[in-house]
């Protein structure tokens, strides 16, 4: 039994994910240079960049340079456009892509905010042909759906499958077939290696590995000595195109939704804009065939402190009214409390969290007929 059957893994990867939410909402950016960043307030250019769209990229802008830098690149275009970091929004449409994937997939895994892998073995025969089918597809969809470019890639195991989406971006294709695995990766940097940093580069480098041809060849002992056991023996089998990690989600260990009040809140005023949070909340928990143990208020002050409440159940819920009613006895509490207590409450932006979600119970019988 130590013969692994073989798979067809397909690993996603959104174009330039922040930057293009940001063309989606606005298609007049699609032909400037756009600019998403992290401002860290202290001054009006200091922070870093996020992400940028291609054409930023094209002409010298990168992920986490200054701001101040980008900036000075960009000086004297005046098409650029620099644009504060909007989670909320790029999340939102996350969730709905990565809906698309897991759906189209008997195994999904979601490793990022804009990265998943599939692993559609089960389904096919012979295994990669039909993964590339499901990838075309999965590809459109999105496009469709969301209006939005990604890239793939499809190989025997994740770590081939991400090393094939890395290799073309953005609105690549790329499948590695068996026959062609050690002529795609031998000839790479060390550096191009999944999980390789700069310091794990630097220390191969010093030993003249300088490809992932010299890393598989190297002796396994000497790597083991360098990076210890564990480390060492990952590389050399990665170098090799060996990797047999399984495909599976991660457990979500809570929903939440927030939201921007139009202005600050000194009391419970604002019960019909955590409606819509708590029906997306029911939606989410539906598709995902979970109930909610614990539901929680949010409060993010107007000083930026954020304070939390919650409750927990007897009985697991989706419910988005029961949410919605329990989020709203919490943040009236709340507001007494702090009345009580002399002190003058300003919310800024209130969410709701659900937590302690566990599967939900599809064996209850609705009807007696149902159960006999
Ligand atoms: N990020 C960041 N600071 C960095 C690097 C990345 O804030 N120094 C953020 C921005 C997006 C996210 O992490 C993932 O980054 P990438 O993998 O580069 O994704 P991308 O912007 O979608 O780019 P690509 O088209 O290359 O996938
Ligand atoms: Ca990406
Ligand atoms: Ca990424």
């Amino acid at each position: 039994l130590n013969s692994i059957e073989k798979r067809a893994i397909i690993a996603i990867d959104l174009d330039y994910f922040y930057a293009q939410c940001e063309e989606v909402r606005n298609h007049c950016l699609k032909v400037r240079p756009v600019v998403v960043c992290v401002y860290s307030g202290r001054t009006q250019d200091s922070g870093a960049v996020s992400t940028c769209n291609y054409i930023a990229r094209k002409l010298g802008v990168k992920s986490g340079m200054p701001i101040a830098f980008a900036k000075r690149i960009l000086k004297g275009n005046d098409q650029a456009v620099f644009l504060p970091l909007d989670m909320e929004y790029y999340q939102s449409i996350s969730e709905k892509i990565m809906e698309i994937a897991r759906t189209s997939s008997e195994k999904f895994e979601q490793s990022s905010i804009d990265e998943a892998f599939l692993d559609v073995s089960s389904r096919f025969d012979p295994k990669l042909e039909g993964a590339s089918s499901v990838a075309r597809s999965v590809k459109q969809e999105i496009l469709l759906a969301e209006s939005l470019t990604c890239s793939v890639g499809v190989a025997e195991n994740k770590l081939l499958a991400k090393m094939a989406v890395d290799s073309k971006k953005p609105d690549g294709f790329t499948v590695i077939i068996p026959s062609e695995e050690k002529s795609f990766l031998y000839p790479l940097p060390v550096g191009k290696l999944f999980g390789v940093g700069p310091k794990t580069e630097a220390k191969l480098k010093s030993i003249q590995v300088e490809t992932l041809g010299d890393l598989a060849l190297t002796d396994q002992k000497r790597l083991e000595e360098i990076f210890g056991k564990n480390l060492g023996r990952i590389l050399r089998e990665w170098a090799n195109g060996i990797d047999n990690s399984p495909v599976e989600e991660k457990p979500t260990e809570q929903l939440s939704r927030i939201v921007t009040l139009k202005r600050d809140a000194t009391s419970f005023d604002f019960c019909e804009v955590l409606e819509p949070l708590s029906a997306d909340l029911e939606n989410k928990l539906r598709t995902s065939k979970i109930s909610g143990k614990t539901v929680g208020i949010i409060a993010i002050t107007a000083q930026l402190k954020i304070k939390s409440r919650a409750r927990t159940l007897s009985v697991p819920t989706q419910s988005g009214s029961q949410i919605l009613a329990i989020a709203a006895e919490l943040f009236s509490s709340f507001f007494e409390e702090s009345a009580e207590d002399g002190q003058e409450l300003r919310i800024r932006r209130a969410g709701i969290k659900v937590s302690e979600l566990i599967p939900e119970t599809t064996t209850t019988p609705q009807t007696l007929e149902q159960f006999f």
